[in-house]
């Protein structure tokens, strides 16, 4: 553990090996497509099937009126004031998104599905569309309302020197996986099986029971080779649960793959958060309250986990600072457009991007240094299991350490400096600071670790894959622990048949928890594993030693039993599969609480005059995760993280006009990063080791869309604020910042 061992899986998946849901084609495989809402909200007028179901080739069509009975998928209300939005599987009289499947057809090719798909006739008597917002005049009702209070906000504003306020407006945003969507079902003797691009296969599993009504020891969810997912695969959608009714009532295997276009128009988004915030402060740079109300458009249904944006965002919002006094309302609205769910962040990067506008405004007003003023306010290092106002633990930290050692790494103050330099010749430059936290998750995860016949370690586990690393983490784990070459371990994951039972490779908890259940897992392994040496050896327990070729005597490395014959003496001779189990470690670890992850980002940028085209000069960046399993895998996370925060702040948006429409149908019109816009990135670290689980470790996987959109957007500010530019919204486009300082420049 702690070194940077390469990743088990990529010469498989570099190599062309991987194995996706759409690489998946069993014999006698039929394809499913859908009809879909061209209206964002309507009464269905006709639906006419009988020219698709004519084509050759077409084995079956559904509408909703086949799908009677069917059970609903389950939602998370982490909070209380929730009115579910529920999902349909096909619209029944009426649609409420473009892009809702209306009707599935199925039949022996994918174009033919596609063709039959196209002769549909559906017509739609077009009716008033909600857009979300938080505005009555544009019919929006509210589903979701959660306030966090604490102290006296009230007596904190009436006591302020100066009272600061910014309003930030965050797009919806595409989580864009490699591979989209991606479902096929089989039935076969009254078991259905289901392959799904999902980084939760548990929950699908669970969701498939109950909605097909089956006992969930006829349901298997395998997630095969997942190529990313960033939250847009944590819910089952009413695609997967079309293609395993379908499978189930054709009794055949039936697939269906989205298109890029597809997973644009109805998958989940994220995002879509409208916050404002006020920051009470004191004449010494002191904070004293903080007040805000965060909207968030939740599209036409909810996701699983639809409410954890809102319910991320206000619990954290105060960040790594110390307030009392304060006053959060999050409200969700419904919205005639796609679901609204997590992603990479789920509510912490809105949390940190409205925290970290609202301490630049307040550092401006006061004149003081923006990154100086921060100092000022943190929670102390010696101040942790620290108690938040929003009723949160934050488990451990050193802020302070965050902000020096970023502080010296960035080089502050010639970069300072350089600005000013640059200034006198007329360049356009900023810095931009912000620092967050990271919550990686509640609950629980388990593991199984057995000692197989051949000797091979096999651990397995509830948490999923979806290209993080997982195997490479795991066998680390299992290696270190049980003192064998990763190279014994086998590591399974993503299948509910063969796993143990999990949540799921989400909110930044794998390692953390999974990685925690896994140790227990170990340590169970390794007592059976000195009970059983020690009756063959013939020596005590504690004299056991285990290492790479077996176990050995302490005190005579020569009396040893190899793996294999360990195992061999429990199974007993005869010979049988070699996976089989000799001994067995099962647990379900439940965490002592959340690790907190933080960190501290600075980013500079440079403003091309003639153009507005911002270009990051470079980001220094330094996280703390607690213990690092695996620098390496670390590293790739925090980049890829910072690449989607970088999306978010320069140049992603999905973009619906007032109809409901959505203008940003692919990847001609939806902007992602690429690898020329990846900046210079130093990354340096400090490890505060975590109390709530036996690693010690804390969450990456959304610490770059977390931190570095704020840094960005500071920065941005911070090279116009010469101009009087402030408060512009993300994405900061080249446009939108050009204009910014024209309009400036002509008042
Ligand atoms: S947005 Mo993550 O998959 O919790």
């Amino acid at each position: 553990m702690g070194e940077a061992l390469r990743r088990r899986e990529d010469r498989r998946l570099v190599t062309g090996q991987g194995r996706y849901v759409d690489d998946l084609t069993p014999e006698g495989c039929l394809h499913l497509e859908f009809v879909r809402s061209q209206f964002a909200h309507g009464e269905i007028v006709e639906l006419d099937l009988e020219e698709a179901r004519a084509l050759d080739g077409v084995v079956a069509v559904f509408t909703a009126a086949d799908l009677a009975g069917l059970g609903a998928a389950a939602i998370n209300l982490l909070i209380p004031d929730v009115r579910p939005q529920p999902m349909h599987v096909l619209a029944a009289e009426r649609v409420e998104a473009v892009g809702q499947p209306v009707a599935a057809i199925v039949a022996t090719s994918r174009a033919i599905a596609r063709d039959a798909a196209q002769l549909a006739g559906l017509d739609i008597e077009p009716l008033s569309v909600a857009s979300g917002e938080d505005r009555p005049e544009v019919l929006t009702p509210e589903v979701l309302s959660h306030d966090w209070r604490s102290g006296d906000a009230d007596a904190a504003f009436a006591a302020a020197d100066h009272v600061v306020g910014v309003t930030v407006e965050h797009s919806l945003l595409a989580p864009m996986a490699l591979e989209p969507r991606a479902a096929l079902a089989d039935w076969r003797e009254g078991r259905l099986t289901a392959w799904l691009s999902t980084q939760t296969p548990h929950r699908a599993r669970d969701d498939l029971a109950r909605m097909l009504a089956l006992p969930l020891a006829q349901v298997r969810v395998i997630a095969p080779d997942v190529g990313g997912a960033f939250g847009g695969k944590a819910s089952i959608y009413p695609e997967d649960v079309m293609v395993a009714f379908a499978a189930r009532r054709l009794g055949a295997p039936v697939k269906w793959c989205a298109t890029r276009s597809d997973d644009l128009l109805a998958a989940t988004h994220g995002r879509g958060a409208t916050t404002s915030g006020e920051l009470a402060v004191a004449a010494d740079g002191t904070v004293l309250g903080l007040r805000a109300k965060l909207a968030f458009q939740l599209g036409s249904w909810m996701p699983f986990s639809a409410v954890i944006p809102a319910r991320n965002a206000g619990r954290i919002l105060p960040g790594p600072y110390r307030v009392e006094d304060i006053d959060i309302g999050a409200k969700g609205y419904f919205a005639n457009r796609a679901a609204v769910g997590i992603y990479r962040g789920a509510g912490r990067p809105e949390a940190t991007m409205l925290m970290e506008r609202l301490m630049d405004e307040a550092a401006r007003v006061l004149s003081l240094d923006p990154l100086e003023f921060r100092r000022r306010n943190l929670i102390a290092a010696d101040a942790f299991p620290y108690a938040t106002p929003t009723g949160e633990t934050l488990d451990s930290g050193n802020y302070q350490a965050l902000v020096d050692m970023a502080r010296h790494h960035a080089g502050y103050d010639a970069l300072r400096a350089r600005q000013a330099e640059l200034r006198r010749d007329g360049k356009i430059f900023g810095i931009g600071v912000s620092l967050y936290i990271e919550p990686c998750g509640q609950g629980w995860e388990s593991a199984t670790a057995s000692l197989c016949r051949d000797g091979t370690i096999i651990a397995a586990t509830g948490s999923s894959a979806q290209g993080q690393g997982r195997e490479t983490a795991f066998s680390q784990i299992v290696a270190d622990l049980m003192r064998v070459s990763p190279e014994r371990v086998t590591v399974r994951h993503g299948d509910t048949g063969e796993s143990p039972t999990g949540i799921g490779a989400l909110a930044s908890r794998s390692t953390a928890i999974g990685g925690g259940a896994m140790v227990r897992a170990c340590e169970g392994l390794l007592e059976q594993i000195r009970r059983a040496g020690a009756e063959l050896l013939q020596c005590g327990e504690d004299e056991i030693v285990p290492g790479d070729a077996g176990v050995s005597v302490a005190s005579d490395q020569g009396r040893m039993a190899t793996w294999e014959a360990l195992a061999g003496h429990l199974l007993g001779p005869e010979t049988g599969d070699p996976k089989e189990a000799a001994l067995c470690s099962s647990v379900v670890f439940h965490a002592d609480g959340e690790a907190w992850a933080s960190g501290c980002c600075i980013a500079s940028v440079i403003i091309d005059e003639d153009t507005g085209t911002p270009t990051i000069d470079e980001v220094v960046w330094v996280d703390d995760a607690g213990v690092v399993l695996n620098p390496m895998l670390v590293r790739g996370q925090l980049v890829g993280g910072m690449a989607q925060g970088l999306g978010e702040a320069l140049m992603e948006r999905i973009v619906y006009d007032e109809d409901g429409q959505m203008l940003t149908g692919s990847l001609m019109d939806y902007a992602v990063p690429r690898a020329a816009d990846i900046p210079p990135v130093r990354i340096e670290k400090i490890e505060t080791p975590s109390p709530t689980n036996p690693l010690g470790a804390k969450g990456v996987g959304e610490a770059g869309c977390i931190g570095i959109p704020a840094a960005i957007v500071n920065a941005v500010g911070d090279a116009l604020s010469p101009f009087g530019v402030r408060g512009l919204q993300m994405p900061l486009t080249s446009e939108r910042i050009w204009r910014a300082m024209h309009d400036a420049a002509g008042r």
